[in-house]
């Protein structure tokens, strides 16, 4: 354990209550406006979010895996678009430094990761580059002591708030597949990057996606992550180890929060004169959501444990994400199932983590990529 049980129990307790007494509130709000307000960044930031899987020589929380899934599961317990905001910090955009960065690397960013003074943002999908994250288009040439970046980045989370981007770009253009492939520490406002307009999703209003555009874009050699050319396309996969189990995480806090409220109201909805919740059709739903929202409390935890251990985590954090992105996905669809009409309706809130929920299917490699990964660590661990 990375902090005395005490603190991490003083941990977990302060973020409850903050889910519960700043968030759970401004929920229809954030929907609304597609802004989380910045007095909640802002407190995010005094708490530590931003930093939590930061090392403490950094400035960060230093959290284990374990401890981290367990905010996570906190976290889970409201709108997706507030754990967005310090989603890219935690996972993604930190773990590439914090895995492969040089030490200078590492001092010049992490701080100001972990204390939220800039988001970090990861670029790693482009138009022709999605499940086969292999095949990158964009470019980075050196010239001199730079390098020049060329090419579109899709969907990128966070980056219209972004500060710095670890931009994947193909530093051999000769190669093809993952081999030539490499990281770049990129900030925002160097001249030839640019922002494509918000993408208008299905859901997760609040959270802000768009294009990153490079366009002749000069970086220094010092930008390229670790010092090291080819070894991008390995920095990107280990960072998605960790952060597929955060998501993981999160799916299981939201399942619960449903079961929650869709317990709430079965109790108290009445009809053919009694609440529904008496019916065992509605029970067996009931049942079902708590039994699987259990069996992926349990599977992320082991996986967390088994990291912090120092196992490779690879086909677990896999299995967890598949799991449970898809176990939230069944969950949210028997709320509103449970919730009946008033599940349809904006009003009561169900139909929106409906829509929230379908983003963790797709995101950070679809349910189809995690089975690809699980069974392809299968058949090579058994040949
Ligand atoms: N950790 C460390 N190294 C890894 C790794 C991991 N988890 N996964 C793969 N690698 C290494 C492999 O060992 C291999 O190394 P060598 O070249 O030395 O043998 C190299 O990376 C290439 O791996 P692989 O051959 O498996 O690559 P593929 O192109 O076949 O594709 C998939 C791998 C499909 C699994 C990968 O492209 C993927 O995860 N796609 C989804 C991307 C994604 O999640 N996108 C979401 C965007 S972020 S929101």
């Amino acid at each position: 354990m990375a902090l005395d049980n005490e603190s991490l129990d003083q941990l977990i307790k302060g973020v409850r209550r903050f889910v519960k007494e700043r968030l759970v509130p401004l929920e229809a709000q954030v929907a609304e406006t597609d802004e989380v307000p910045s007095e909640i960044i802002r407190e995010m930031g005094e708490m530590g979010l931003f930093g939590m899987s930061v090392p403490e020589q950094y400035g960060g929380l230093g959290l284990n895996a374990e401890e981290e899934m367990a905010i996570a599961f906190e976290m889970g317990q409201t709108s997706p678009a507030f754990r967005s905001k310090i989603g890219t910090n935690v996972g993604i955009g930190s773990q590439g430094i914090v895995l492969d960065g040089t030490e200078e690397q590492k001092e010049k960013y992490l701080p100001k990761i972990a204390s939220g003074e800039i988001i970090a943002s990861f670029a790693l999908t482009e138009p022709d580059a999605g499940s086969d994250a292999g095949a990158q288009k964009t470019t980075a040439i050196r010239d001199g002591d730079s390098y020049i970046l060329n090419g579109t980045k899709r969907f990128i989370t966070n980056a219209p708030e972004a500060g710095l981007f670890t931009v994947f770009a193909r530093t051999d253009p000769q190669s093809k597949g993952t081999k030539g492939v490499s990281a770049f520490l990129v900030e925002s406002g160097v001249p030839g990057l640019s922002l494509g307009k918000n993408d208008v999703k299905m859901g997760q209003r609040g959270a802000h996606t768009c294009d990153v555009i490079f366009d002749d874009c000069r970086v220094p050699a010092s930008a390229l992550l670790g010092g090291v050319e080819g070894q991008g396309f390995k920095t990107a996969m280990k960072t998605l180890d960790r952060g597929r189990l955060h998501i993981a995480a999160v799916c299981t806090g939201i399942a619960e929060r449903l079961i929650r409220d869709s317990l709430a109201y079965a109790m108290e909805r009445k009809q053919f004169g009694r609440p529904i919740a008496e019916f065992q059709l509605i029970q067996d739903m009931l049942a079902q959501s708590r039994t699987e929202a259990y069996a992926a409390r349990c599977m992320v935890m082991e996986t967390a444990k088994k990291r912090d251990a120092g196992e490779n985590v690879s086909t677990e954090a896999s299995c967890c994400k598949l799991f449970c992105t898809e176990m939230v996905g069944r969950v949210a669809d028997r709320a509103v199932q449970i919730y009946g009409g008033a599940g349809y309706v904006a009003e009561y809130g169900i139909e929106r983590f409906y829509r929230d929920v379908r983003l963790f299917r797709l995101y950070e490699g679809t349910s189809e990529i995690q089975k690809l990964v699980i069974a392809r660590n299968m058949i090579r661990g058994a040949s």
